[in-house]
């Protein structure tokens, strides 16, 4: 009897586990671009552009391949809105033994398809997704008994498992586990930032670009200027783009921001590994390959092999070991409303104007500016954590709850009480000026911090630092912080305090 096999929008690849074994004679693949999945939140347009584009280049070659595909494109009247509608109806026509899919990435999702087969009264078989390095089970079995959970240590067992950067005696290349030491230099323009990698529009994504801009005209951003790769093929050539022109650099200017460029050193691979266009594995194979043959050097590649088999693997175990509680977290106790510039960009922050305008015009904003600008800023803030999840999960192409939750509940926010890190990322303007050229153009004066001109990420900092002390002033990498604070003048206690209080009062008007 026949299968069919739900393949989702973010597992776009031949070798998903969902068609291991199949049959192309008799099972019945599923793809479905659907009303529910593209309004959970306020996607991107082009993140819209990216999943739907690459959905119908990978039916398509699947059909190619032999498979028997149903494929349901977007329209608003559909009647199916859902994908268990879809599931359904093609279930009622194919009357197959049981339903067989891949495990998801959202516990929103992964809920809904864990209860499926009480409605369609069938089997659904879900898989391992096997594209990670780490199994759940394997994350919770390094972490069982763990006073603490760091990523330094998981990545360490990643290394050893994959044997990636090791050497034959079962020693880190180069000597050391990790060179993030090596990866903080600020740019100032040279070398030049290599070209962006650019896929022009086909019929196909045209076809796509214009659905969005008709049916999906009050979400986030834009779709002019689309060139995100919609193809393994040209997320493959992406990747070697970035092998061959950003990856030498990609360790120095790793933490580092630009007035005046948006994508820098990074890989911008992102939005092609969480879809499935390419194994994060082989990304990382890559990356090393380039450091066996001398193209790139050891803070590169290991900073760059650390994000991915390090932070990204990390992040996602965090994620299943804790949902669905983990998205509930809220132990700094925020109250704060979302302020409306990070839907605009219309701040006179610099560094945050610039940060929010490129994800506005690409769905991308580089690590450090997410991290350190516009979640640094929601942590001194003190935003409600969902606000600002909901913010990250809707604006970049890469966002998939699984990624996006721990980065920015835990590590923006610390929402988790500490559980992903160990400090928060608290940093006042001095920061941000050290790794950009942002504040050179800044409306604000980086070195004031009491007056009406002053850098609102000053006072907001000490604001933070004094209104957390019973959270961080035991956290030893926290004290002397604190002896800092405790250090100062009354009087300029007070006018740091007063300051902070009246820039959360107008903060709609930064
Ligand atoms: P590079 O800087 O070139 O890094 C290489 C790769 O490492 C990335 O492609 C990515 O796959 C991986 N990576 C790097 N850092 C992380 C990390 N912290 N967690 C997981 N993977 C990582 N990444 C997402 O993929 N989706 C998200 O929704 C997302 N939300 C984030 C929210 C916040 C607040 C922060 C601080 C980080 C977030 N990240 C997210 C991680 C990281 O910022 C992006 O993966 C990275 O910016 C993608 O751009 P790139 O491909 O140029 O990455
Ligand atoms: C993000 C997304 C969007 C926008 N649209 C679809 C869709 O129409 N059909 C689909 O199968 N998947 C889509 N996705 C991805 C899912 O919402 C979800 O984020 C992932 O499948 C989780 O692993």
């Amino acid at each position: 009897m026949a299968n069919l096999i739900l393949i989702l929008g973010d597992q776009l690849t031949p070798d998903i586990s969902a068609l291991d074994d199949a049959d192309k004679q008799h099972d019945r693949i599923v793809m479905a671009e659907v009303h529910d999945e593209a309004s959970y939140t306020n996607h991107h347009k082009k993140k819209l552009v990216l999943l739907f584009s690459a959905m119908r280049h990978f039916a398509k070659q699947l059909e190619e391949d032999g498979w028997q595909v149903h494929y349901q494109r977007y329209h608003p009247d559909n009647e199916h809105r859902s994908l268990e509608a879809v599931v359904a109806a093609q279930a009622k026509d194919l009357k197959p033994e049981r339903i067989i899919t891949t495990e998801c990435g959202e516990w929103r999702l992964h809920a809904q398809i864990s209860e499926w087969h009480k409605e369609l009264d069938l089997p659904v078989e879900i898989r391992p997704d096997t594209r990670f390095i780490a199994t759940k089970q394997d994350f919770q079995d390094w972490a069982e008994g763990r006073k603490q959970l760091r990523m330094e240590y998981f990545y360490r067992e990643m290394r050893r498992k994959t044997g990636l950067l090791m050497d034959p005696d079962g020693k880190p290349e180069g000597g050391e586990w990790n060179y993030d030491a090596d990866n903080r230099r600020k740019w100032t323009g040279k070398p030049a930032a290599p070209a962006t990698f650019r896929v022009e529009p086909d019929d196909t994504t045209q076809e796509v670009i214009d659905l969005v801009n008709e049916h999906f005209t009050d979400h986030f951003g834009t779709t002019d200027n689309f060139h995100f790769a919609v193809t393994a093929e040209d997320a493959n050539q992406a990747l070697a783009h970035f092998i061959d022109y950003a990856l030498p650099c990609f360790g120095d200017f790793q933490d580092a921001m630009s007035d005046h460029e948006d994508w820098l050193f990074h890989a911008i691979l992102s939005p092609y590994i969480n879809s499935g266009l390419l194994d994060p594995l082989t990304v990382c194979e890559a990356a090393t390959q380039a450091w066996y043959v001398g193209q790139a050097p050891i803070n590169a590649v290991e900073g760059f092999v650390r994000q991915i088999l390090g932070w990204r693997e990390f992040v996602r175990g965090i994620y299943w070991m804790n949902m669905p509680g983990y998205a509930e977290e809220n132990r700094l106790g925020n109250t704060r409303s979302l302020p409306w510039f990070y839907w605009t960009g219309d701040t006179k922050m610099r560094c945050m104007h610039k940060a929010i305008d490129s994800t506005r015009r690409n769905a991308y904003a580089h690590h450090i500016q997410r991290l350190m600008v516009t979640g640094n800023f929601a942590l001194l803030a003190g935003i409600k954590p969902e606000e600002i999840c909901d913010w990250y999960l809707g604006v970049y192409a890469d966002a998939y709850d699984w990624v996006e939750l721990p980065n920015v509940l835990g590590m923006v926010m610390h929402a988790d009480g500490g559980y992903l890190g160990s400090k928060p990322y608290a940093a006042s303007g001095k920061y941000i000026q050290r790794q950009s050229d942002h504040c050179a153009n800044c409306h604000y004066n980086v070195n004031k911090s009491t007056e009406e001109d002053a850098c609102p990420f000053n006072a907001l900092y000490w604001h933070f630092i004094d209104r957390h002390r019973d959270d961080f002033a035991k956290n030893p990498r926290m004290s002397m912080m604190y002896r800092n604070w405790d250090k100062q003048k009354p009087e300029r206690k007070e006018a740091l305090l007063n300051r902070a209080n009246k820039l959360l009062d107008q903060i709609e008007q930064l």
